[in-house]
Protein backbone atom coordinates (compact mmCIF):
# COMPACT_ATOMS: atom_id res chain seq x y z
CA UNK A 1 0.00 0.00 0.00
CA UNK A 2 1.33 3.58 -0.77
CA UNK A 3 0.33 6.54 1.84
CA UNK A 4 0.73 9.97 0.63
CA UNK A 5 1.56 11.98 3.52
CA UNK A 6 0.21 16.15 3.09
CA UNK A 7 3.22 18.20 4.58
CA UNK A 8 4.42 21.44 5.21
CA UNK A 9 7.96 22.84 3.41
CA UNK A 10 10.76 23.67 5.88
CA UNK A 11 12.65 26.42 4.89
CA UNK A 12 16.50 25.05 5.66
CA UNK A 13 16.71 22.15 3.13
CA UNK A 14 19.54 23.75 0.77
CA UNK A 15 22.52 21.88 -0.08
CA UNK A 16 26.20 22.87 0.92
CA UNK A 17 29.80 22.02 -0.36
CA UNK A 18 28.48 18.29 -0.48
CA UNK A 19 25.23 17.71 -0.17
CA UNK A 20 22.61 18.41 3.18
CA UNK A 21 24.02 18.65 6.53
CA UNK A 22 22.56 19.44 10.03
CA UNK A 23 22.24 18.74 13.17
CA UNK A 24 21.13 14.85 14.02
CA UNK A 25 17.70 16.60 16.10
CA UNK A 26 16.92 18.98 12.77
CA UNK A 27 17.43 15.70 10.60
CA UNK A 28 14.83 14.02 12.87
CA UNK A 29 12.09 16.42 12.75
CA UNK A 30 8.74 15.40 11.42
CA UNK A 31 8.86 15.14 8.09
CA UNK A 32 12.42 16.77 7.75
CA UNK A 33 13.94 13.65 5.58
CA UNK A 34 10.67 12.50 4.12
CA UNK A 35 10.56 16.18 2.81
CA UNK A 36 13.80 15.94 1.26
CA UNK A 37 13.77 12.85 -0.55
CA UNK A 38 10.16 13.34 -1.93
CA UNK A 39 11.67 16.91 -3.53
CA UNK A 40 14.88 14.97 -5.09
CA UNK A 41 12.63 12.53 -6.61
CA UNK A 42 10.35 15.36 -7.74
CA UNK A 43 12.96 16.58 -9.65
CA UNK A 44 13.81 13.26 -11.89
CA UNK A 45 11.54 12.31 -14.45
CA UNK A 46 10.64 8.93 -14.87
CA UNK A 47 12.02 7.12 -12.00
CA UNK A 48 10.54 3.48 -13.18
CA UNK A 49 13.34 2.96 -15.42
CA UNK A 50 16.17 4.59 -12.70
CA UNK A 51 18.40 2.61 -10.56
CA UNK A 52 19.51 4.27 -7.31
CA UNK A 53 22.51 3.11 -4.74
CA UNK A 54 21.82 3.48 -1.17
CA UNK A 55 24.33 3.20 1.57
CA UNK A 56 25.91 6.09 4.76
CA UNK A 57 29.05 5.45 7.11
CA UNK A 58 27.06 4.00 9.84
CA UNK A 59 26.27 7.14 11.42
CA UNK A 60 23.20 7.14 14.36
CA UNK A 61 19.83 7.97 12.44
CA UNK A 62 21.15 6.18 9.27
CA UNK A 63 19.33 2.86 9.84
CA UNK A 64 16.04 4.28 10.00
CA UNK A 65 16.76 7.74 7.55
CA UNK A 66 17.44 4.44 4.80
CA UNK A 67 14.25 2.38 5.47
CA UNK A 68 12.92 6.01 4.72
CA UNK A 69 14.08 5.88 1.72
CA UNK A 70 13.38 2.53 0.60
CA UNK A 71 9.85 3.27 1.19
CA UNK A 72 9.39 6.28 -0.25
CA UNK A 73 11.31 4.92 -3.32
CA UNK A 74 8.89 2.42 -3.94
CA UNK A 75 6.16 4.66 -3.32
CA UNK A 76 7.73 6.60 -6.09
CA UNK A 77 7.99 3.76 -8.43
CA UNK A 78 11.91 3.36 -8.80
CA UNK A 79 12.71 0.42 -10.74
CA UNK A 80 16.02 -0.84 -8.38
CA UNK A 81 17.48 -0.07 -5.52
CA UNK A 82 20.93 -1.16 -4.87
CA UNK A 83 21.75 -1.07 -1.08
CA UNK A 84 24.75 -1.76 0.74
CA UNK A 85 24.50 -4.69 3.21
CA UNK A 86 23.89 -3.63 6.66
CA UNK A 87 23.16 -0.07 5.36
CA UNK A 88 27.36 0.49 4.57
CA UNK A 89 28.96 1.70 2.16
CA UNK A 90 31.61 4.40 1.78
CA UNK A 91 31.54 7.53 -0.36
CA UNK A 92 34.23 6.39 -2.69
CA UNK A 93 33.11 2.74 -3.01
CA UNK A 94 29.45 4.21 -3.61
CA UNK A 95 30.81 6.13 -7.05
CA UNK A 96 32.54 3.11 -8.03
CA UNK A 97 29.33 0.86 -7.52
CA UNK A 98 27.09 3.81 -8.89
CA UNK A 99 29.77 3.88 -11.87
CA UNK A 100 30.16 0.12 -12.62
CA UNK A 101 26.39 -0.60 -12.66
CA UNK A 102 25.38 2.50 -15.02
CA UNK A 103 23.41 3.75 -12.20
CA UNK A 104 21.37 7.05 -12.24
CA UNK A 105 22.11 8.38 -8.94
CA UNK A 106 23.10 7.46 -5.06
CA UNK A 107 22.65 8.69 -1.19
CA UNK A 108 25.11 8.26 0.79
CA UNK A 109 24.02 9.20 4.14
CA UNK A 110 26.90 10.86 5.91
CA UNK A 111 27.86 14.04 7.56
CA UNK A 112 31.18 13.15 6.40
CA UNK A 113 33.67 14.49 9.09
CA UNK A 114 31.62 15.93 10.95
CA UNK A 115 30.67 14.50 14.74
CA UNK A 116 27.86 11.62 15.01
CA UNK A 117 25.17 10.54 16.90
CA UNK A 118 21.82 12.68 18.49
CA UNK A 119 23.80 15.63 19.07
CA UNK A 120 25.92 15.35 16.72
CA UNK A 121 25.47 15.76 12.29
CA UNK A 122 23.48 13.79 9.97
CA UNK A 123 23.96 14.57 5.93
CA UNK A 124 22.93 13.16 2.68
CA UNK A 125 25.23 13.32 -0.14
CA UNK A 126 23.35 12.53 -3.61
CA UNK A 127 24.88 12.14 -6.47
CA UNK A 128 23.67 11.77 -10.26
CA UNK A 129 24.81 9.37 -13.30
CA UNK A 130 28.32 11.09 -13.25
CA UNK A 131 28.86 9.10 -10.10
CA UNK A 132 29.99 12.22 -8.04
CA UNK A 133 27.71 14.88 -6.13
CA UNK A 134 25.11 16.36 -7.93
CA UNK A 135 25.77 19.74 -9.52
CA UNK A 136 24.57 23.00 -8.71
CA UNK A 137 21.93 23.25 -11.00
CA UNK A 138 20.45 20.20 -9.78
CA UNK A 139 20.56 20.71 -6.26
CA UNK A 140 19.03 24.48 -6.99
CA UNK A 141 15.97 22.35 -8.67
CA UNK A 142 16.04 20.19 -5.90
CA UNK A 143 15.61 23.56 -3.06
CA UNK A 144 12.91 24.93 -4.93
CA UNK A 145 10.77 21.98 -4.28
CA UNK A 146 11.48 21.68 -0.89
CA UNK A 147 10.07 25.25 -0.71
CA UNK A 148 6.25 24.76 -2.16
CA UNK A 149 6.66 20.84 -1.26
CA UNK A 150 3.09 19.52 0.07
CA UNK A 151 3.04 15.82 0.00
CA UNK A 152 4.99 12.96 -0.01
CA UNK A 153 4.40 9.22 -0.85
CA UNK A 154 5.45 6.43 1.41
CA UNK A 155 5.28 2.59 0.61
CA UNK A 156 3.21 1.38 4.07
CA UNK A 157 5.18 -2.81 4.34
CA UNK A 158 7.72 -3.64 6.94
CA UNK A 159 11.20 -2.66 6.97
CA UNK A 160 13.86 -4.38 4.84
CA UNK A 161 16.43 -7.07 6.29
CA UNK A 162 19.82 -5.09 5.50
CA UNK A 163 21.64 -7.79 6.82
CA UNK A 164 21.29 -10.41 4.07
CA UNK A 165 22.45 -10.48 0.60
CA UNK A 166 19.75 -11.13 -2.09
CA UNK A 167 17.54 -9.70 -4.13
CA UNK A 168 13.87 -8.80 -3.48
CA UNK A 169 11.04 -7.33 -5.45
CA UNK A 170 8.03 -4.75 -3.20
CA UNK A 171 5.45 -3.43 -5.53
CA UNK A 172 7.33 -2.37 -9.21
CA UNK A 173 10.51 -1.94 -7.40
CA UNK A 174 13.64 -4.15 -7.04
CA UNK A 175 15.86 -4.53 -3.95
CA UNK A 176 19.51 -6.09 -4.13
CA UNK A 177 21.27 -5.80 -0.81
CA UNK A 178 25.19 -5.92 -2.23
CA UNK A 179 28.34 -6.40 -0.67
CA UNK A 180 29.33 -3.02 -0.44
CA UNK A 181 33.55 -4.10 -0.46
CA UNK A 182 34.33 -6.74 -3.18
CA UNK A 183 33.76 -4.19 -6.75
CA UNK A 184 35.82 -1.47 -4.52
CA UNK A 185 38.94 -4.24 -3.03
CA UNK A 186 38.96 -5.68 -7.34
CA UNK A 187 39.05 -1.46 -8.36
CA UNK A 188 42.05 -1.12 -6.86
CA UNK A 189 44.08 -4.36 -7.52
CA UNK A 190 43.79 -3.35 -11.16
CA UNK A 191 45.43 0.32 -10.10
CA UNK A 192 48.33 -1.08 -7.78
CA UNK A 193 50.63 -3.59 -7.86
CA UNK A 194 48.83 -5.48 -4.74
CA UNK A 195 52.27 -8.35 -4.93
CA UNK A 196 55.10 -5.37 -4.38
CA UNK A 197 52.69 -3.74 -1.65
CA UNK A 198 52.13 -7.25 -0.03
CA UNK A 199 55.72 -7.58 0.32
CA UNK A 200 56.18 -3.66 1.65
CA UNK A 201 53.36 -5.38 4.73
CA UNK A 202 54.89 -8.41 5.45
CA UNK A 203 58.57 -6.93 5.86
CA UNK A 204 59.62 -4.91 9.05
CA UNK A 205 57.60 -1.93 7.74
CA UNK A 206 55.00 -0.74 10.24
CA UNK A 207 51.76 0.64 8.85
CA UNK A 208 48.76 1.60 10.77
CA UNK A 209 45.43 3.05 9.44
CA UNK A 210 42.95 4.83 11.37
CA UNK A 211 39.49 4.17 10.64
CA UNK A 212 38.55 6.60 13.65
CA UNK A 213 35.37 4.18 13.70
CA UNK A 214 33.82 5.54 10.44
CA UNK A 215 32.86 3.29 7.37
CA UNK A 216 36.84 2.72 5.72
CA UNK A 217 37.56 0.25 8.90
CA UNK A 218 36.13 -2.81 7.16
CA UNK A 219 37.53 -1.91 3.72
CA UNK A 220 40.77 -1.11 5.23
CA UNK A 221 41.03 -4.48 7.25
CA UNK A 222 40.24 -6.53 4.11
CA UNK A 223 42.45 -4.73 2.18
CA UNK A 224 45.86 -4.12 4.22
CA UNK A 225 45.39 -6.94 6.14
CA UNK A 226 43.54 -9.75 4.52
CA UNK A 227 45.06 -8.81 0.97
CA UNK A 228 48.09 -7.37 1.82
CA UNK A 229 49.28 -9.31 4.97
CA UNK A 230 49.38 -6.49 7.38
CA UNK A 231 48.99 -7.87 11.11
CA UNK A 232 46.19 -7.88 12.53
CA UNK A 233 45.54 -5.11 14.53
CA UNK A 234 46.78 -2.33 12.02
CA UNK A 235 43.48 -0.94 11.46
CA UNK A 236 42.60 1.41 14.69
CA UNK A 237 39.52 2.04 15.59
CA UNK A 238 38.13 -0.59 12.77
CA UNK A 239 34.46 -0.71 13.56
CA UNK A 240 31.82 1.67 12.48
CA UNK A 241 30.25 2.76 15.19
CA UNK A 242 26.95 5.07 15.22
CA UNK A 243 28.84 7.89 17.26
CA UNK A 244 32.27 7.07 16.24
CA UNK A 245 32.80 5.98 19.55
CA UNK A 246 33.02 9.84 20.59
CA UNK A 247 35.41 10.87 18.07
CA UNK A 248 35.06 13.53 15.90
CA UNK A 249 36.12 11.68 12.67
CA UNK A 250 37.99 14.48 11.04
CA UNK A 251 41.95 13.35 9.62
CA UNK A 252 43.54 15.99 11.14
CA UNK A 253 45.99 17.09 13.38
CA UNK A 254 43.49 18.11 15.99
CA UNK A 255 40.92 15.51 15.84
CA UNK A 256 43.50 12.10 15.53
CA UNK A 257 45.26 13.56 17.95
CA UNK A 258 45.79 9.85 19.04
CA UNK A 259 47.65 8.65 15.87
CA UNK A 260 49.63 12.39 15.48
CA UNK A 261 50.57 11.20 19.56
CA UNK A 262 51.51 7.34 18.36
CA UNK A 263 53.78 8.79 14.95
CA UNK A 264 55.46 11.58 17.14
CA UNK A 265 55.91 9.11 20.08
CA UNK A 266 59.64 6.97 20.31
CA UNK A 267 57.54 3.60 19.17
CA UNK A 268 56.42 5.57 15.80
CA UNK A 269 55.73 3.17 12.89
CA UNK A 270 56.51 4.27 9.75
CA UNK A 271 53.83 4.96 7.92
CA UNK A 272 49.92 6.07 9.13
CA UNK A 273 46.84 7.13 7.66
CA UNK A 274 43.21 8.03 8.77
CA UNK A 275 40.52 8.44 6.97
CA UNK A 276 37.27 10.35 7.94
CA UNK A 277 33.42 9.06 8.36
CA UNK A 278 32.87 8.40 4.87
CA UNK A 279 36.41 7.28 3.98
CA UNK A 280 36.65 10.41 1.12
CA UNK A 281 39.24 12.35 3.15
CA UNK A 282 42.83 11.18 3.94
CA UNK A 283 45.79 12.22 6.36
CA UNK A 284 49.12 10.78 5.78
CA UNK A 285 51.42 10.51 8.35
CA UNK A 286 55.26 9.35 8.40
CA UNK A 287 57.52 8.69 11.48
CA UNK A 288 57.52 12.50 13.11
CA UNK A 289 56.00 13.52 9.83
CA UNK A 290 52.54 14.97 8.56
CA UNK A 291 51.74 15.44 5.16
CA UNK A 292 50.04 18.61 4.13
CA UNK A 293 47.47 17.43 1.66
CA UNK A 294 48.00 19.95 -1.12
CA UNK A 295 51.84 18.52 -0.79
CA UNK A 296 50.01 15.14 -1.00
CA UNK A 297 48.20 16.08 -3.94
CA UNK A 298 51.48 17.55 -5.68
CA UNK A 299 53.86 14.59 -4.70
CA UNK A 300 51.30 11.93 -5.56
CA UNK A 301 50.90 13.40 -9.38
CA UNK A 302 54.80 13.99 -9.38
CA UNK A 303 55.55 10.34 -9.19
CA UNK A 304 52.74 8.97 -11.42
CA UNK A 305 54.65 7.03 -13.13
CA UNK A 306 55.44 4.33 -10.33
CA UNK A 307 51.78 3.06 -10.24
CA UNK A 308 50.58 0.61 -12.70
CA UNK A 309 47.80 2.20 -13.88
CA UNK A 310 48.98 5.29 -14.85
CA UNK A 311 52.16 4.26 -16.46
CA UNK A 312 50.71 5.31 -19.57
CA UNK A 313 50.18 8.52 -18.24
CA UNK A 314 48.14 11.13 -17.00
CA UNK A 315 45.77 13.55 -18.44
CA UNK A 316 46.11 17.32 -16.35
CA UNK A 317 45.57 17.52 -12.35
CA UNK A 318 43.33 20.28 -10.90
CA UNK A 319 42.95 21.54 -7.32
CA UNK A 320 40.23 23.70 -5.28
CA UNK A 321 41.41 27.30 -5.58
CA UNK A 322 42.10 27.22 -1.54
CA UNK A 323 44.58 24.02 -1.98
CA UNK A 324 48.07 25.75 -2.44
CA UNK A 325 50.07 26.50 -5.37
CA UNK A 326 52.13 23.38 -4.79
CA UNK A 327 50.73 20.78 -7.97
CA UNK A 328 51.00 24.16 -10.40
CA UNK A 329 54.70 23.88 -10.31
CA UNK A 330 54.76 19.75 -11.03
CA UNK A 331 52.16 20.33 -13.74
CA UNK A 332 54.26 22.56 -15.71
CA UNK A 333 57.39 20.40 -14.90
CA UNK A 334 55.72 17.71 -16.02
CA UNK A 335 53.79 19.57 -19.08
CA UNK A 336 50.24 18.48 -18.86
CA UNK A 337 46.99 20.41 -17.78
CA UNK A 338 46.74 22.61 -14.58
CA UNK A 339 42.81 23.60 -13.37
CA UNK A 340 41.69 25.53 -10.41
CA UNK A 341 38.05 25.06 -9.02
CA UNK A 342 35.65 25.81 -6.40
CA UNK A 343 36.06 23.96 -3.00
CA UNK A 344 33.88 20.72 -3.66
CA UNK A 345 34.86 17.74 -5.19
CA UNK A 346 31.61 18.06 -7.92
CA UNK A 347 33.72 20.72 -9.80
CA UNK A 348 36.29 18.53 -10.66
CA UNK A 349 34.02 15.73 -12.60
CA UNK A 350 33.23 17.90 -15.80
CA UNK A 351 37.27 17.44 -15.87
CA UNK A 352 37.40 13.85 -15.27
CA UNK A 353 34.84 13.12 -17.62
CA UNK A 354 36.23 14.88 -20.89
CA UNK A 355 39.92 13.52 -20.04
CA UNK A 356 41.01 16.77 -18.79
CA UNK A 357 42.76 15.65 -15.83
CA UNK A 358 43.62 12.34 -13.89
CA UNK A 359 44.17 13.59 -10.64
CA UNK A 360 42.67 16.22 -8.08
CA UNK A 361 43.14 17.36 -4.51
CA UNK A 362 42.00 19.54 -2.11
CA UNK A 363 43.21 21.25 1.03
CA UNK A 364 40.50 19.89 2.98
CA UNK A 365 42.66 16.20 3.34
CA UNK A 366 41.20 15.06 0.04
CA UNK A 367 42.98 13.32 -2.86
CA UNK A 368 41.83 10.92 -5.83
CA UNK A 369 41.47 10.04 -9.43
CA UNK A 370 39.63 9.32 -12.13
CA UNK A 371 38.86 6.21 -11.14
CA UNK A 372 35.89 7.22 -9.38
CA UNK A 373 34.32 10.68 -9.30
CA UNK A 374 34.89 11.32 -5.46
CA UNK A 375 38.12 11.56 -3.57
CA UNK A 376 39.51 8.41 -2.28
CA UNK A 377 41.29 7.80 1.45
CA UNK A 378 42.00 4.02 0.88
CA UNK A 379 43.45 5.01 -2.86
CA UNK A 380 45.84 8.03 -1.49
CA UNK A 381 47.16 5.42 0.82
CA UNK A 382 47.87 3.02 -1.52
CA UNK A 383 49.49 5.06 -3.38
CA UNK A 384 52.13 6.42 -1.27
CA UNK A 385 52.59 2.83 0.06
CA UNK A 386 53.42 2.34 -3.41
CA UNK A 387 56.11 5.10 -3.15
CA UNK A 388 57.61 3.74 -0.31
CA UNK A 389 57.79 0.37 -1.97
CA UNK A 390 59.21 1.24 -5.10
CA UNK A 391 61.42 3.76 -3.88
CA UNK A 392 62.69 2.39 -0.17
CA UNK A 393 62.36 5.85 1.28
CA UNK A 394 60.41 6.98 4.06
CA UNK A 395 57.35 9.91 4.06
CA UNK A 396 59.55 12.34 5.37
CA UNK A 397 62.36 11.66 2.62
CA UNK A 398 59.95 11.72 -0.26
CA UNK A 399 58.47 15.29 0.53
CA UNK A 400 62.06 16.47 1.75
CA UNK A 401 63.04 15.61 -1.95
CA UNK A 402 60.06 16.51 -3.67
CA UNK A 403 60.49 20.47 -1.79
CA UNK A 404 64.20 20.09 -3.19
CA UNK A 405 62.95 19.63 -6.65
CA UNK A 406 59.96 22.29 -6.33
CA UNK A 407 60.89 24.19 -3.69
CA UNK A 408 58.14 24.28 -0.70
CA UNK A 409 54.88 25.87 -0.23
CA UNK A 410 54.11 26.54 3.63
CA UNK A 411 50.62 26.65 4.24
CA UNK A 412 47.92 26.57 6.80
CA UNK A 413 44.20 27.53 7.26
CA UNK A 414 42.64 29.41 10.07
CA UNK A 415 38.91 28.47 10.87
CA UNK A 416 36.59 30.95 12.54
CA UNK A 417 34.02 28.97 13.58
CA UNK A 418 29.97 30.04 14.91
CA UNK A 419 30.02 33.16 13.24
CA UNK A 420 26.58 34.54 13.03
CA UNK A 421 25.70 34.40 9.37
CA UNK A 422 24.30 37.27 9.02
CA UNK A 423 27.91 38.71 10.60
CA UNK A 424 29.87 36.57 8.13
CA UNK A 425 27.98 37.37 4.76
CA UNK A 426 28.92 41.38 5.33
CA UNK A 427 32.03 40.42 6.47
CA UNK A 428 32.85 38.81 2.89
CA UNK A 429 30.93 41.73 1.29
CA UNK A 430 32.95 44.35 2.89
CA UNK A 431 35.85 42.88 2.12
CA UNK A 432 34.96 42.18 -1.64
CA UNK A 433 34.02 46.03 -1.90
CA UNK A 434 37.68 46.89 -0.74
CA UNK A 435 39.52 44.44 -2.56
CA UNK A 436 40.35 46.41 -5.90
CA UNK A 437 41.73 49.27 -3.02
CA UNK A 438 44.02 46.99 -1.51
CA UNK A 439 46.04 45.94 -4.65
CA UNK A 440 49.98 48.12 -4.21
CA UNK A 441 49.28 47.96 -0.16
CA UNK A 442 52.17 46.40 1.72
CA UNK A 443 51.52 44.53 5.19
CA UNK A 444 54.39 43.49 6.98
CA UNK A 445 56.45 43.47 3.96
CA UNK A 446 53.89 42.09 2.00
CA UNK A 447 53.23 43.80 -1.62
CA UNK A 448 49.54 43.03 -2.60
CA UNK A 449 49.59 42.13 -6.39
CA UNK A 450 46.44 41.59 -7.09
CA UNK A 451 43.14 41.24 -5.26
CA UNK A 452 39.92 39.57 -6.58
CA UNK A 453 36.90 36.94 -6.25
CA UNK A 454 37.45 33.55 -7.45
CA UNK A 455 35.57 33.07 -10.56
CA UNK A 456 35.46 29.91 -12.34
CA UNK A 457 34.47 28.88 -15.89
CA UNK A 458 33.47 25.57 -16.42
CA UNK A 459 35.17 24.73 -19.88
CA UNK A 460 32.58 22.25 -20.30
CA UNK A 461 29.19 23.27 -19.25
CA UNK A 462 29.99 27.09 -19.30
CA UNK A 463 28.59 27.67 -16.15
CA UNK A 464 30.13 30.83 -14.10
CA UNK A 465 30.42 30.12 -10.45
CA UNK A 466 31.98 32.43 -7.91
CA UNK A 467 33.61 30.68 -4.75
CA UNK A 468 35.75 32.78 -2.25
CA UNK A 469 38.42 36.13 -2.54
CA UNK A 470 42.30 35.51 -3.46
CA UNK A 471 44.70 38.55 -2.56
CA UNK A 472 47.74 37.46 -4.42
CA UNK A 473 51.27 39.07 -2.93
CA UNK A 474 54.60 40.37 -4.95
CA UNK A 475 56.45 37.34 -3.50
CA UNK A 476 54.14 34.91 -4.50
CA UNK A 477 52.28 34.39 -1.30
CA UNK A 478 48.58 33.81 -1.30
CA UNK A 479 45.67 34.45 1.05
CA UNK A 480 42.48 32.84 0.29
CA UNK A 481 38.91 34.01 2.12
CA UNK A 482 35.46 31.60 1.90
CA UNK A 483 32.94 31.02 3.84
CA UNK A 484 32.65 26.97 4.29
CA UNK A 485 29.56 25.08 2.80
CA UNK A 486 30.12 22.13 5.23
CA UNK A 487 28.79 23.24 8.62
CA UNK A 488 25.88 22.98 10.77
CA UNK A 489 25.71 25.57 13.00
CA UNK A 490 26.31 29.46 11.94
CA UNK A 491 29.13 30.19 9.58
CA UNK A 492 32.63 29.44 9.56
CA UNK A 493 34.94 31.88 7.63
CA UNK A 494 38.11 29.93 6.48
CA UNK A 495 41.51 31.78 5.49
CA UNK A 496 43.76 29.69 4.21
CA UNK A 497 47.80 31.14 3.63
CA UNK A 498 50.71 30.38 1.44
CA UNK A 499 54.03 31.14 1.16
CA UNK A 500 56.46 29.68 -0.85
CA UNK A 501 60.23 29.11 -0.36
CA UNK A 502 63.38 27.67 -1.75
CA UNK A 503 64.95 27.30 1.61
CA UNK A 504 64.15 26.80 5.16
CA UNK A 505 62.10 23.65 3.85
CA UNK A 506 61.79 22.24 7.87
CA UNK A 507 60.42 25.08 9.44
CA UNK A 508 57.26 24.94 11.23
CA UNK A 509 54.34 26.54 9.17
CA UNK A 510 53.11 28.43 12.23
CA UNK A 511 56.56 30.39 12.78
CA UNK A 512 56.97 30.83 8.50
CA UNK A 513 53.38 31.83 8.60
CA UNK A 514 52.77 33.96 11.25
CA UNK A 515 53.42 37.43 9.39
CA UNK A 516 50.87 36.39 6.74
CA UNK A 517 48.43 34.97 9.06
CA UNK A 518 48.63 38.56 11.25
CA UNK A 519 47.77 39.83 8.19
CA UNK A 520 45.10 38.26 6.93
CA UNK A 521 43.04 39.57 10.00
CA UNK A 522 44.16 42.71 9.31
CA UNK A 523 42.98 42.70 6.02
CA UNK A 524 39.63 41.10 6.60
CA UNK A 525 38.96 42.74 10.01
CA UNK A 526 37.87 39.97 11.60
CA UNK A 527 38.47 40.68 15.08
CA UNK A 528 36.38 43.75 14.37
CA UNK A 529 33.20 41.76 12.82
CA UNK A 530 33.58 38.66 15.18
CA UNK A 531 35.38 39.61 18.63
CA UNK A 532 38.08 36.70 17.93
CA UNK A 533 41.38 37.65 18.37
CA UNK A 534 42.24 34.24 17.22
CA UNK A 535 41.54 31.24 14.98
CA UNK A 536 39.57 28.64 16.65
CA UNK A 537 41.10 26.11 14.65
CA UNK A 538 44.63 25.75 12.79
CA UNK A 539 45.24 23.49 10.75
C1 LIG B 1 33.38 18.37 1.25
C2 LIG B 1 33.61 18.46 -0.22
C3 LIG B 1 35.00 18.92 -0.50
C4 LIG B 1 35.31 20.21 0.24
C5 LIG B 1 35.04 20.03 1.71
C6 LIG B 1 35.20 21.29 2.53
O1 LIG B 1 34.16 17.33 1.77
O2 LIG B 1 33.38 17.22 -0.85
O3 LIG B 1 35.12 19.09 -1.88
O4 LIG B 1 36.64 20.58 0.07
O5 LIG B 1 33.72 19.58 1.88
O6 LIG B 1 34.19 22.17 2.26
P1 LIG B 1 33.98 23.51 3.07
O7 LIG B 1 35.28 24.24 3.07
O8 LIG B 1 32.90 24.21 2.30
O9 LIG B 1 33.57 23.16 4.48
P2 LIG B 1 33.51 16.21 2.69
O10 LIG B 1 34.62 15.25 2.97
O11 LIG B 1 33.03 16.96 3.90
O12 LIG B 1 32.39 15.64 1.91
Amino acid sequence: MINIVKTTPYSDQKMGTAGLRKKTAIAMQENYFENFMQSIFNTIPALDTKSFLIGGDGRYYNTIAIQKIIKIAIANGVKKLYIGQNGLVSTPAGSHILLKNHLDGGFVLSASHNPGGIDGDFGIKYANASGGQCQPDESAAIYEQTKIITEYKIAVCDDIDLSKLGTMTYENTEIEIIDPYQDYISLMKTIFDFKELKTLLTSNFKFVFDAMHGVTGPYAQKIFEDELGAPHGSILNANPLEDFGGLHPDPNLIYAKSLVDLMYSDNAPDFAAANDGDGDRNMILGNHFFVNPSDCLSILTDNYKLIPAYQKGIFGVAKSAATSSAVKRVAKALNIGFYEVPTGWKYFIHLMDSNRITFCGEESFGTGASHIREKDGIWATLFWLSIIAKTKKTVKEITLEHWQKYGRYYYLRNDYEAIPQDIADKLMADLEQKLPSLVGQTFAGYTISEAHPFIYNDPVDKSSTKNGLIVHFKDGSRIVYRLSGTGTSGATLRTYIERYVTDKLLEEPETMLKELSDVSRTISEVTKYTGKQKPDIIT
